[in-house]
Parts: C-alpha cells; sequence; structure tokens
C-alpha cells in the first residue's frame, strides 16, 4: 500500500454527521443543546477565518455558538470578565478562546482562567496534567484530530516508532503524550534537536508540526511510513501547504494527510465533539 492520500475532509465531515445525531437526543431526551462560546480578540485574519469556520461548524451539527469578537485594544481584566461570566453561563459548556491573543495580553492566564470543566481546548494545566498521567477529560483538538485520524485509517500505532517534529503545547507536545498513551514509542523533535533528518528517517509515523513550509523533504521519509503533517503555511501566492513537501512524500509513504483537507478539518470537528461532551458531562 503507498501513496494514500488520508481524507481529512470527508472523515471530518462524517464526524460531524455523527455529532449531528447525538445533539438531536441531547436535545430530545434531555432538553440539553451544547453551547459553545467562542472568544476571538483583534484582528488576526487567520484566526477570523477559523471562527467563522468554528460557528458554521456549530449550526451544522446543532450546537448553539455564542459569539464574542472583541477589538484588538480589549484589556486583560476585561477578558477575565467575561471568561468568568461564561464560566458561571449555564447554557454554555465549552469556552474557547482563539489563540493568539494579542500580545499586551498574557496567554497562560487566560487560559487558566478558563473552568476546567469548559475546556474544549484542552490548554489549561489541569487538562495537560490529566492528559500527561493517562486520564484525560478534555484532549486538545488539533492532536486528538491527529489521532483519530490514524484510527480511522486503520494504522497500527502500538509498538511502532512515531517521531513528533515540534514541541508547542498546543499541537507538538500533546500529540506526543497522545501517541504514548497509544504505545508508541516517541521522539520528540524541535528546533534544537540535531540531526533532524536521521530522527525522521526512524519514523513508522510521522507527526509534522513546525509551521516551515515544506521543510521536510520526501528523501527524509522512510518508505512505507505514515505521515500527519498539521502544518499551515501559506505560500507567496497564497496557496497553502504543509511541513512535508507533499509531493515528494506521496509516492514513498503508506499515506499521508494533504494541506488543505487533513488536520485542519479535523481540528474543528473535535471542538465540536469536546463541546458534546462537555454538554454530556453536565447531565451525567
Ligand atoms: P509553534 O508554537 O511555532 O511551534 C513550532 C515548533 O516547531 C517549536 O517547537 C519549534 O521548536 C519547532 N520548529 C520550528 N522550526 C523547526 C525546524 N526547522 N526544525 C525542527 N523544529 C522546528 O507552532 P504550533 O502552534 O505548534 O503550530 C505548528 C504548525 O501547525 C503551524 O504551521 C500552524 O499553523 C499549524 N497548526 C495547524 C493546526 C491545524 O488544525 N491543522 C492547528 C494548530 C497549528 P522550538 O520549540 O525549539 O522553538
Ligand atoms: N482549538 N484551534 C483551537 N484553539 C486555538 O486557540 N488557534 C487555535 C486553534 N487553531 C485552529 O483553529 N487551527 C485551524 C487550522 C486550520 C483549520 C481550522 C483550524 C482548517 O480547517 N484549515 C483548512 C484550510 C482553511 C483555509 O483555507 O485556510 C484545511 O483544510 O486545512
Amino acid at each position: 500500500m503507498t501513496g494514500n492520500i488520508i481524507d481529512g475532509k470527508e472523515i471530518a465531515r462524517q464526524l460531524r454527521g455523527a455529532l449531528r445525531s447525538q445533539v438531536q437526543s441531547l436535545t430530545a431526551e434531555h432538553a440539553v443543546t451544547p453551547g459553545l462560546a467562542v472568544i476571538l480578540v483583534g484582528s488576526n485574519a487567520a484566526s477570523q477565518l477559523y471562527v467563522r469556520m468554528k460557528k458554521q461548524a456549530c449550526a451544522e451539527v446543532g450546537i448553539t455558538s455564542f459569539s464574542h469578537e472583541l477589538p484588538d485594544d480589549t484589556t486583560e481584566d476585561a477578558l477575565l470578565s467575561l471568561i468568568y461570566t461564561l464560566n458561571n453561563h449555564p447554557a454554555v459548556h465549552g469556552i474557547l478562546v482563539q489563540l493568539p491573543l494579542p500580545p499586551h495580553i498574557h496567554t497562560q492566564r487566560i487560559v487558566e482562567a478558563i473552568s476546567p470543566d469548559k475546556d474544549v481546548d484542552g490548554f489549561h494545566p489541569h487538562n495537560m496534567g490529566l492528559l500527561a498521567t493517562g486520564t484525560p477529560l478534555f484532549r486538545p483538538c488539533t492532536p486528538w484530530g491527529c489521532l483519530e485520524l490514524l484510527r480511522v485509517s486503520g494504522v497500527e500505532v502500538a509498538g511502532r516508532h512515531a517521531v513528533v517534529v515540534g514541541r508547542s503545547n498546543i499541537v507538538g507536545k500533546p500529540v506526543a503524550l497522545m501517541l504514548l498513551a497509544e504505545h508508541a514509542t516517541v521522539t520528540l523533535c524541535h528546533s534544537r534537536t540535531t540531526h533532524l533528518a536521521q530522527q525522521i528517517s526512524q519514523a513508522d509515523i510521522l507527526v509534522a508540526a513546525i509551521g516551515q513550509p515544506e521543510k521536510i523533504p520526501g528523501a527524509w521519509i522512510k518508505p512505507g511510513a505514515v505521515v500527519i503533517d498539521v502544518g499551515i503555511n501559506r505560500r507567496a501566492d497564497g496557496t497553502l501547504c504543509g511541513d512535508v513537501c507533499f509531493a515528494e512524500a506521496l509516492p514513498r509513504v503508506a499515506a499521508i494527510t494533504p494541506v488543505p483537507g487533513g488536520v485542519g478539518p479535523m481540528t474543528i470537528a473535535m471542538l465540536l465533539k469536546n463541546t458534546v461532551l462537555g454538554a454530556e458531562r453536565c447531565i451525567a
């Protein structure tokens, strides 16, 4: 089996379909409609696009979204008081603060203000800790999307060597923890890793999350590997590409995710799933 493209767009569409039925029964049987508060601060164009797509996806599956779009000069105190209000709002089961935040706001203070039982991004230290100890409450959306793509594609993870490139708190680090929980042997690389090509060549499963356009050439990838490309980079001509050189990798790999149409749509689908889980826990 070589050159299979993992269709994240289609897998995410199917997941949204399943979530829609789940939302319908929650509403019918328990009179609960899952609610997601989406907070966007400032005018970052990519964030505006992602927030719009998230609200649209909520509408598609029947989740109520509460939109809070705030100006660039919003104070940290104003953002904190909005979060405290949402923490206590009974119709809100999930709170998402789209990152990055403007530089005058301390991101970690904001992340820690969100009630851990509404932290659908899974970034609160409480939830990161639960993920690290192997008893997660909310899994971070992008890493969970990566694992879901592997699961749906029938990729065996246990006992395989997974190499993750990138160690951010929102992608690389949690994806490494989740692969470890699925019994992979995990190598976590970053900008100070020496002999990156050699590390990557050992990977049965490669997860690339560095944010460098087509940085990883096909020649570095082990023949028959499975590649999950998280990177979303914009080329000079406006088109999107991943961190892996897709055209070079495709003929070598067992399977690979494209950019766009790979991990991105799954990030949104897993956010919806976390919101539904949050609502279900409310009635349990
Ligand atoms: P980030 O916070 O900038 O982290 C990048 C990581 O990559 C860092 O750990 C950095 O190492 C490492 N790195 C950078 N250049 C490297 C190199 N040349 N060799 C080895 N390691 C290198 O980025 P992020 O938020 O994790 O996002 C990574 C990429 O994923 C971006 O393209 C982003 O747009 C994309 N993304 C996609 C989704 C999605 O849904 N598909 C969601 C989130 C992010 P150091 O730690 O040493 O600096
Ligand atoms: N949960 N996700 C969460 N919280 C955050 O704070 N920043 C952030 C975050 N990131 C995020 O939403 N990323 C993201 C990235 C890509 C897509 C969606 C969300 C996506 O769907 N991308 C499409 C292409 C869209 C485009 O045209 O740019 C894709 O197919 O990859």
